[in-house]
Parts: C-alpha cells; sequence; structure tokens
C-alpha cells in the first residue's frame, strides 16, 4: 500500500500518531506535525520562527507560525535530530496560553493588602531598596532566590552572576530541586560529573530498553514516538519498565517480550539490587569493562549479595520470577539503554536507586557504544542549563565548590574577587529556603518562573511561609498565578516565543529559542528584568565597571559560552549565529575539536573523574554528607568511574491502619505541572479538566468505591477530594495528579484552600543526598464521600485507562487535530504499509 503523504489525527484522542517503522541501527524517518489555528490555512502564514518545545525536557525543535504579529500555530522541524518533525500534544496546543487575555501585562505591588498596577521605575526601585536595606542590616545570607527550569541559559547564567556573585548569597536554588536535582546528584556520584551520557539516537539501537520511574509515553511524547517507531519496526528492542502504574511503557513492555515490574513505591534501592544481585550472580558481568573502567566493584557485589530475588520479592510485594525474568533481559542485552525520572527521583531513596541504575549499565559495559546509553532524565525543558549555568546549588559551568581553583576560576571570569563566591558549605537547596523564611533568616526571595504555592509539599505549610508580612515576596511571572497572588511585588515576564535564547534538553541539544511576537503590554523578558536589577543597584566589578558586563541574551550567551571553556559542558563553539545557521541542535561539548557537537560521552571509558577536574567529590549515600577531597581522592577515581552501593532502608512513612494506602502522585499527557498554561490550552484542558485518584479495581471492590465516585483521599498532612478511576494501578497504591491548583480557568474551581491540590498531602522530607522532595511516598487512606453523575473525567489516555467498561474514550475536538506529513518515503523493514 502506498503511504499518504499527508494525513491528519486526531492529536487528543491519538497523541502518538500513526507509525513509522524502522529497523534496528535504521534512522527514523521524518514525520511533521502541524496544528494551525481554526481557521487559518497555510498560506496565511507570514513567518515560521524557530524554537524548541519549553513545556518538557525532550527539546522537540518546532517553527513557530506567524501571522499579523500573532501566533497562529505550530510545526515539528523535518531536519532536528530531537524529534524529526514530530510534535506531542502540549507542543501542538499549549502556546495558545501566550495570548491568553489574563497575561500580567503591568507590574504590581503590593498597597493596603492588596496587589495594585504599577509602572516599572516604581516596582524595580521597590525591589532594590528592599535589597539594599537587606544587604546593609542583615548581609547577603538574608536574600534568596528561588528560580526554575523553565527561562533561558543566558537568565540563568545572569540570575547566577548577579546571585552567587554580586549579591554573594549561597541562598540561590531552582524547582529543579523538585525535578532533576537527583539526575545531577546521580551522575555526580558515578561520574564525578553532571551531563548525561547517552543520546537519543542510542533508541535507534538499542536491544533493550528500561525504564524505571519513567512514563516516557505522557512526559516525553515524541521520545515514546521514536520508541514505538522501533517496536514497530525489524528487530524491535524488548522493554522493561518498573513502574506501579500500568502506563503504555508498562504495556509495551509485556508486549515486547520484556517485562513489566509494579513494585510498591518507595521500594527501589530494594529492587535494583536484586536485579544487580541476580546479573552479578550468573556472570552477566562485563569484567573488562569493569576492571578498566571503575572503582568499587568489590563493595557492590558484597552488597547486592544480600539481596536475593525471593527476599526482594517480599520488600517490593511482587514476584521472585518476576525479578529473575527482568534480570535476564537485562543481563541478556547487547545494546542496553537505560532511563530513569520522577519514580525514581522522587520516591524514596532517590539517589542511592538512580545511582544503582549507572551501576546497572557499567557492570555490563554498556556505555559510549550506539545503543548502550543511560539518560537521567531531566523533566523541564532548561533544567539542564538551570544546573549547567549554577542557578541552582551547583557552580556555573560544573565546577566544585568545594574546590578553590574552580571557584577562583569562576570569579576570573566575572572578574570579581573569589571571596566573595560563597564556597565556605554547600550551597542552600530550596527546601532548606524554605526553612530559613520560615524561621525569618531569610527577608526576601525571588520566585521566577515557577509557582511553589502549588508544587512545594505540603502547602498548608508553604502558603503560610509564603504569605508572612515580614518575608518581601518578589514573584516574576506570565500569570497571577496562586504563588503571585501571596507576593508583595509582581514583576510580569515575557515568555516562550516573547524573548530569544538559547536553552539544552536531556541529551544535551542546546536550541535556540527566538522572538517570534512581542509580548503583551509591558511585560519584559526575564533576563531585561535581572540586568534592569543589576544596573538600578549599581554592581561592579573589579575594574569599576557595570557587573555583568553583558547587556542582551547574545552578550549573555557569549559570556556564557566563554566561562565554560574546558569544562564538560564546554559552549566555546556555539554562538547565537552558528545556532541559528545550523540546521539542527547541537549536542554539547562544543569546542574547537568538535565543532559539530558530540553525540556520546565517555566513548573511550574515561570519566571527567580526576579530582582537579571533577564537579564533585560525592557523598555519603546514606547521610547525604558532603565527602571531602582527601576521602575522594582515597577511592582513587582518577578518570573512572564509582560504583557506589548503597542499602535498601524502609521509608519514613509506611502505610498502617490508618492510612493503609501509598499514595503517588504526577503527571498526565495532557497537562503541565500548576496548569498555568496548558490550563489555558482549551483542547487540553477540556482533554483532563478535573482532579482524580487511581486505584486498583481489587482496592475499588474492597471499599465499595465505583468508577467515578466522589472520594476523600487523606494523609496526615491533610486531605483533598477527587473523583475515581478505576485503573491498571498495582493494589495498595493511590495515584493522584498535581496539576489541579486552586486557580481554574473556568472560575469555578475549589476555594482558596486549594481543595484538589496533590501537595495538600504530601509530606515534608527529602533525599539525603540530592535533597529533592519526596512527592511519591506517602502513606494515605481513601473514603467514599458520594456517587458519582457517571465515570470520572479523567482521561483515559495513558495510566489512567480505565478497566471497567462504559467510560467515554478522550477525543479532541474539530480543533484538535494535527496534520502528519511524511516527506520521505518508507524505510525497508517497516512492519505496517
Ligand atoms: N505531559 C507532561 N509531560 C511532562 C511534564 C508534565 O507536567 N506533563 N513535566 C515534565 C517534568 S518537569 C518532569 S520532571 C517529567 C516527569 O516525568 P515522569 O517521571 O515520567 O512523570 P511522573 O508522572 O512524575 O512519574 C513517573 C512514574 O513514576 C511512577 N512511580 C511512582 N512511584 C514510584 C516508585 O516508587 N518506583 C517506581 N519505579 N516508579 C514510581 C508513577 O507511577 C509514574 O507513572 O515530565 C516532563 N514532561
Ligand atoms: N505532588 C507533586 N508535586 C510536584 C511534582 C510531582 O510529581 N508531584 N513534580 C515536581 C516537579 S518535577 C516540578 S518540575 C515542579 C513544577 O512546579 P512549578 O515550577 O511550580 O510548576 P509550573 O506550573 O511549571 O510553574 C512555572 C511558573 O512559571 C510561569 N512561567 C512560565 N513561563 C515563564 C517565563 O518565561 N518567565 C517567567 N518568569 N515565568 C514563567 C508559569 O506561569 C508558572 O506560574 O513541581 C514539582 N511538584
Ligand atoms: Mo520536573
Amino acid at each position: 500500500m502506498r503511504r499518504e503523504p499527508s494525513a491528519s489525527r486526531d492529536a487528543i484522542g491519538e497523541p502518538w500518531g500513526s507509525r513509522t517503522p524502522y529497523p534496528a541501527g535504521g534512522s527514523w524517518p521524518v514525520r511533521v506535525d502541524q496544528h494551525l489555528a481554526e481557521g487559518v490555512a497555510e498560506e496565511d502564514v507570514q513567518r515560521w520562527v524557530r524554537t524548541a518545545s519549553l513545556l518538557h525536557s525532550n527539546g522537540d525543535a518546532i517553527d513557530i507560525a506567524v501571522r499579523d504579529g500573532r501566533i497562529v500555530g505550530v510545526r515539528g522541524r523535518a531536519d532536528d535530530r530531537v524529534n524529526h518533525g514530530r510534535l506531542g500534544p502540549k507542543d501542538l496546543f499549549g502556546w495558545q496560553a501566550n495570548a491568553s487575555p489574563d497575561r500580567l501585562t503591568r507590574p504590581l505591588v503590593r498597597r493596603d493588602g492588596r496587589l495594585v498596577e504599577t509602572d516599572w521605575d516604581t516596582a524595580m526601585d521597590h525591589v532594590v531598596d528592599r535589597t539594599k536595606q537587606l544587604l546593609a542590616e542583615r548581609g547577603p545570607s538574608s536574600i534568596g532566590f528561588y528560580t526554575t527550569g523553565q527561562l533561558f541559559a543566558e537568565e540563568y547564567y545572569t540570575q547566577a552572576a548577579i546571585g552567587h556573585g554580586a549579591i554573594g548569597t549561597n541562598h540561590m536554588d531552582g524547582n529543579t530541586r523538585l525535578c532533576t536535582a537527583t539526575a545531577a546528584a546521580a551522575l555526580k556520584e558515578t561520574f564525578a560529573c553532571d551531563g548525561q551520557p547517552g543520546s537519543y539516537t542510542d533508541v535507534d539501537h538499542a536491544d533493550v530498553i528500561a525504564l524505571f520511574g519513567h512514563n516516557v509515553a505522557e512526559t516525553q511524547p515524541v521520545l515514546w514516538m521514536r520508541m514505538l517507531d522501533r517496536l514497530a519496526g525489524q528487530d524491535p528492542p524488548k522493554i522493561v519498565c518498573v513502574d506501579p502504574r500500568d502506563t503504555e511503557v508498562a504495556r509495551a513492555a509485556r508486549e515486547s517480550g520484556g517485562v513489566h515490574l509494579a513494585p510498591l513505591p518507595g521500594t527501589n534501592v530494594a529492587l535494583m539490587n536484586g536485579l544487580l544481585h541476580e546479573i552479578i550472580r550468573n556472570g552477566w558481568v562485563d569484567r573488562d569493562y569493569v576492571d578498566a573502567h571503575t572503582v568499587g566493584f568489590p563493595e557492590l557485589e558484597k552488597r547486592v549479595a544480600d539481596y536475593p530475588p525471593d527476599e526482594v520479592a517480599r520488600t517490593c510485594r511482587i514476584g521472585a520470577e518476576e525479578i529473575r525474568a527482568a534480570a535476564r533481559v537485562l543481563g541478556g542485552a547487547q545494546r542496553l539503554l537505560s532511563t530513569v525520572l520522577q519514580g525514581v527521583y522522587q520516591s524514596h531513596q532517590a539517589s542511592a536507586a538512580a545511582v544503582q541504575v549507572n551501576n546497572l549499565n557499567l557492570v555490563r559495559g554498556m556505555l559510549g557504544r550506539p545503543g548502550c546509553g543511560i539518560l537521567q532524565m531531566n523533566g523541564q525543558p532548561t533544567a539542564q542549563n538551570t544546573r549547567e549555568c549554577g542557578a541552582d546549588g551547583d557552580m556555573s559551568g560544573f565546577r566544585n565548590w568545594n574546590n578553590d581553583a574552580h571557584v577562583a576560576e569562576l570569579a576570573r571570569h566575572w572578574n570579581l574577587d573569589p571571596l566573595q563566591i560563597p564556597h565556605m558549605a554547600p550551597p542552600t537547596h530550596a527546601m532548606q529556603m524554605i526553612r530559613y523564611a520560615e524561621e525569618g533568616s531569610i527577608g526576601m526571595l525571588w520566585v521566577s518562573g515557577t509557582n511553589p504555592a502549588v508544587s512545594l509539599p505540603e502547602l498548608t505549610r508553604i502558603r503560610d511561609i509564603l504569605s508572612q508580612d515580614r518575608l518581601f515576596l518578589v514573584v516574576q511571572d506570565i500569570f497571577l498565578s496562586e504563588t503571585a497572588q501571596l507576593a508583595d511585588v509582581v514583576l510580569p515576564a515575557a515568555t516562550w516565543g516573547e524573548k530569544t535564547g538559547c536553552f539544552t534538553n536531556v541529551d544535551r541539544t542546546v536550541h535556540l529559542s527566538e522572538k517570534a511576537v512581542d509580548p503583551p503590554g509591558e511585560a519584559r523578558p526575564d533576563l531585561d528584568i535581572f540586568l534592569d536589577f543589576a544596573r538600578r543597584m549599581d554592581f561592579r566589578d573589579a575594574d569599576g565597571r557595570p557587573f555583568p558586563q553583558w547587556h542582551d541574551a547574545e552578550s549573555a550567551f557569549a559570556a556564557w559560552a566563554a566561562s565554560t571553556e574546558g569544562r564538560p559542558c564546554d559552549y566555546t563553539g556555539l554562538s547565537h549565529t552558528k545556532l541559528r545557521e545550523a540546521a539542527s541542535g547541537i549536542q554539547w561539548p562544543c569546542d574547537a575539536e568538535h565543532p559539530d557537537g558530540t553525540e556520546r560521552l565517555y566513548v573511550d571509558g574515561k570519566f571527567w573523574s580526576a579530582p582537579d577536574y571533577c564537579e564533585s567529590y560525592g557523598r555519603d549515600m546514606v547521610t547525604g554528607a558532603p565527602l571531602e577531597e582527601t576521602e575522594y581522592r582515597a577511592l582513587n577515581p582518577h578518570a573512572r568511574a564509582i560504583l557506589k552501593a548503597a542499602e535498601y532502608l524502609p521509608p519514613h512513612e509506611r502505610p498502617g491502619p490508618e492510612h493503609p494506602f501509598v499514595l503517588i502522585t504526577g503527571r498526565t499527557i495532557y497537562h503541565f505541572h500548576t496548569r498555568t498554561k496548558t490550563g489555558r490550552a482549551p483542547q487540553l484542558q477540556a482533554a483532563a479538566p478535573e482532579v482524580w485518584v487511581e486505584c486498583s479495581a481489587t482496592d475499588a471492590r474492597r471499599l465499595g468505591v465505583q468508577e467515578g465516585d466522589l472520594a476523600e483521599v487523606a494523609t496526615p498532612r491533610g486531605a483533598i477530594r477527587a473523583t475515581v478511576r478505576i485503573s491498571g494501578i498495582r493494589d495498595g497504591v493511590l495515584f493522584v495528579p498535581f496539576h489541579y491548583g486552586y486557580w481554574d480557568s473556568s472560575g469555578s474551581g475549589p476555594d482558596g484552600n486549594g481543595g484538589r491540590a496533590a501537595n495538600e498531602l504530601t509530606i515534608t522530607d527529602w533525599d539525603p543526598v540530592s535533597k529533592q522532595p519526596l512527592f511519591k511516598t506517602a502513606a494515605a487512606r481513601l473514603t467514599r464521600v458520594a456517587g458519582g453523575s457517571g465515570p470520572s473525567p479523567a482521561p483515559t489516555t495513558g495510566a489512567p485507562r480505565p478497566v471497567g467498561e462504559g467510560v467515554p474514550a478522550t477525543r479532541g475536538g474539530p480543533d484538535g487535530r494535527a496534520l502528519e506529513r511524511r516527506p520521505e518515503p518508507a524505510r525497508t523493514g517497516g512492519a505496517t504499509s
């Protein structure tokens, strides 16, 4: 059958679209996805402006369609290495939020308890006066910055320079602490440095793809399309899925001849140790690789000896035979790609578990070759840059805060006195900053691009802290979010499509995102706001020149790139011009020696772990205490990876008679986080309009609960109400999406106390190593409140797929369609067409 050159799909009901199968080792065919606003034809589009997705970490390359100064649609970029033209639902429809009538267009200040509009001079002078007053009276440690994983590299570098450099506070972190802190921690523990070893092209070559706590189908749908196309082609990979829910990935695992393991949440370390136990016991270890390129194998071998499958099966409440089966698939892999995300990072013993995934690939010698990779995934679109640029608890350029030479080098780039850059203690993590604000030692908190009044754990506490009179709260956002409503000053930002800058996805691909349209009203790019603040503060460098020395996105990027010279994330070969001229995004490191970037790290088995070079000396896996240089040197890791063992420890909060379930929280394919953007995109909001709770059919029967019933979910912190979706989740576990704060596009949402936000329920507790909060391990109770008027409005796509009959499938309306184009003929070996 000949392929249609183009077809249209319901991009809500069929978010992954049609298959373009390809064989192992083949190249992924192009399929260009496009959506234009109703009534707009292609010939109406006046300009296509280049960018990438800002609604997840995959880095899907996008062209924005512009007509009469407005965004009217998007299409995928065929030439880009990341997506080969494809787009997911949020890519296709999320841009509509930019033109939402309730965008912030003017600064706001609080007067007599109310937020009122003002001009930029008044708002900024207010921020500057308070900053100066606090610096004079209480010093730099009274000021905290809480930023995001959704700004651009230029903005983070500027923020880091201002916060860590000019002001000299140690209190700067990103919401990346909630998101990818464990990715960074796991990479630092094993490789002594951040940076993803793998590449998305590993999907093209792998014969086993193992996903640990990673619902890729819903959270990076384009990466899943790539995996689906491999599954549909010749020599498909086997999938191993570790997730307590019946996700699309879990289904594919079973169908591909792989394995789905659904452990009790919070038991990842036990499970990983069990898998490593089997792999070592059966001799599926690449001894040559281990001997040549790692340290620590004897300790690892000794540790995992205590985790035979029968024992692990009891801890994880799964079958021992399933563990053996999964180990066989992993142990027999010729090319193993492993990915890790929030089911590990936000669960109990996050870093210890993520590190065991690194260990798995290392003991099997599965690194540095096509198809052999590790993706300690990021979540947010620009989280990689928050870390690289040092706008979180890291130092710019993956430098080691514990190494004076690194601090001095950064100070040279900034032309500041090294003593000005705080480095006597590890940088303050977000949960600790919140604690300092609670105690009053932080007197000013500047929140940019994040909505902690919905996304931090234990919201009653967070609301109390953020609304204290003694805390001066600055919120820089594009909407009057739940957090902005608590602010003393609100600064209206321009966003994606309205400003220019760069960002880097999970597999180190750097994209340039160009300005397509003007921001609304007086909204300004985040970069301009930070630089304006610096000028008003009159920061100066060692030669008395204004600091930062840069003045716009291009000069900020140039300064950033120059500062990375010789560091692992070397950007010196990149510039805005180069990224504008290249057909595709480019992977760092990119320097004179590698002008086209670098596909895979560690191909020669050499790691960035030499003591003088590494980003981190590592931490104790149980207490999280930073190791000293001497302790690190004693490991003798020169250019080797470090196999770090960990023992399983039970979670702090376990189910009991009062709270018999384990509660986990997470995402749907249709929404992004606190929905400030996707809740304003009609097709996405309609697909997942309200909060729900997933429970298994057995648990529902036991409790006398039916699909669509209204139920209360309670933990020791609070309670919410949600409709029940009976899904394929494992017994004893409840899942609640965390997208729903109290803002509602219909205006009819629950009252101002939340009432439906998952984080009313979550616990104030974090991983000792990465300090990432535990959003995925708590004890909870489910109680039926009332019968429903029909099935839950939860989506039927992905993990919340109902197990019973009679629930109407989630569909998009007439404006929920996308065009698919296939410029290439079908390749050999496809199973369809
Ligand atoms: N559609 C959509 N895509 C997104 C986002 C979004 O909000 N919406 N956000 C982006 C961001 S910032 C992030 S961080 C990523 C997150 O992407 P993911 O990590 O894929 O998403 P989550 O739903 O948070 O969690 C993944 C899975 O972890 C499982 N899980 C829970 N507890 C455990 C456990 O103890 N062990 C194991 N093995 N699994 C467990 C859950 O059942 C869930 O299916 O997504 C990114 N992409
Ligand atoms: N229970 C539970 N809680 C979780 C999670 C979970 O799985 N379960 N996941 C955690 C994770 S991984 C993450 S990443 C966080 C996400 O949590 P948040 O970061 O709080 O979520 P967002 O809704 O993305 O918030 C981004 C804010 O920035 C604004 N914004 C958007 N674009 C711009 C811009 O260009 N400039 C500025 N200045 N502002 C902008 C948006 O309007 C929004 O208010 O939530 C965490 N919280
Ligand atoms: Mo995230």
